[in-house]
């Protein structure tokens, strides 16, 4: 496919991709989320890549769902193009190696939905974040009903979709939406930093911590140890991960993976 929205670059082990359609603000249109899963599909089957990088250009991440495309739609229109980003921020979920979302400025509605489908948000200094879809006459359709309450709990979730308050980069660090706050300049230079901070790290390691901590969250915790127990005990034995890392621990050296 040809990416007209999207642009995707990979360099030392990290894919970053930019959502373009900046005259926008980079609204979800049924391209964005056809392109977005295609990348998701290439990026999953090149396994030099360690970690993904989701931001957008100009001065939105991305303003929420295209509202010019969804005015027109029906009912049954609706619900599918609901499913259809639902499907596509679950397969970030769903995606072995970590996505970091660098939130460079508007991430409202659909936009700070796609950003708590990432694993790990780090935010510039001028970000605002907001679900503002009941001034619309609508309700999140890309599952922030869901993941915003299991993000910050219930009263500040029910707070900002029922107020559609847009709050800034501060706020959405005190209530734990994002993970760390940087001035606009050196956004991507943090957020890369990070990136290679862990694609450092035992590749097989950081997979297993990403869904057995993701799986885990959704689950009982008497079966979350369970599972934890399992790929705990994968990583260990003669030529595994465990074994190298410890090994380099144990010699003084850096491991090597
Ligand atoms: N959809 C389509 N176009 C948009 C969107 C959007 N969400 N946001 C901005 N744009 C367009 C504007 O229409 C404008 O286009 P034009 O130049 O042709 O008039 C251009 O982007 C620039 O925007 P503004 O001139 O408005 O820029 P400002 O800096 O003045 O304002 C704001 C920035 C405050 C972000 C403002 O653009 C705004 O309020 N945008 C809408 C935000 C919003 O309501 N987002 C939620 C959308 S609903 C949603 O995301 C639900 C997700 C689930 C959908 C489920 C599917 C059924």
């Amino acid at each position: 496919m040809e990416y007209k929205i999207l642009e995707i670059s990979i360099s030392e082990g990290i894919a970053l991709i930019t959502i373009n359609r900046p005259e926008a603000l980079n609204a979800l249109n049924t391209r964005f989320f056809q392109e977005m899963d295609e990348a998701i599909a290439t990026i999953s089957k090149n396994h030099e890549v360690k970690v993904m990088v989701i931001t957008g250009s100009g001065k939105a991440f991305v303003a929420g769902a295209d509202i010019a495309e969804m005015v027109d739609k029906n009912s049954d229109e609706g619900s599918d193009f609901s499913r259809i980003g639902q499907n596509t921020f679950r397969s970030l979920e769903k995606m072995k190696i970590p996505v970091i979302a660098a939130i460079n400025g508007f991430a409202l509605g659909g936009g700070l939905e796609l950003a708590m489908g990432c694993d790990i948000r780090i935010a510039s200094t001028k970000a605002k974040f907001g679900q503002p879809e009941v001034n619309l006459g609508l309700i999140p359709g890309y599952a922030a009903t869901q993941r915003l309450s299991r993000l910050v709990g219930l009263g500040d979730a029910l707070y900002l979709l029922m107020s559609a308050d847009m709050i800034g980069a501060e706020d959405a660090l005190r209530i734990g939406l994002v993970q760390k706050v940087v001035e606009p300049e050196v956004l991507m230079e943090e957020v890369m930093k990070i990136a290679k901070t862990i694609a450092s790290k035992g590749p097989m390691a950081v997979k297993k911590v990403k869904a057995v901590t993701r799986q885990g969250f959704l689950m009982d915790f008497e079966k979350g140890c369970e599972l934890e127990a399992d790929q705990f005990g994968s990583l260990f034995g003669k030529g595994s991960e465990g074994e190298e890392g410890m090994k380099a621990f144990l010699e003084k050296r850096k491991p090597n993976w």
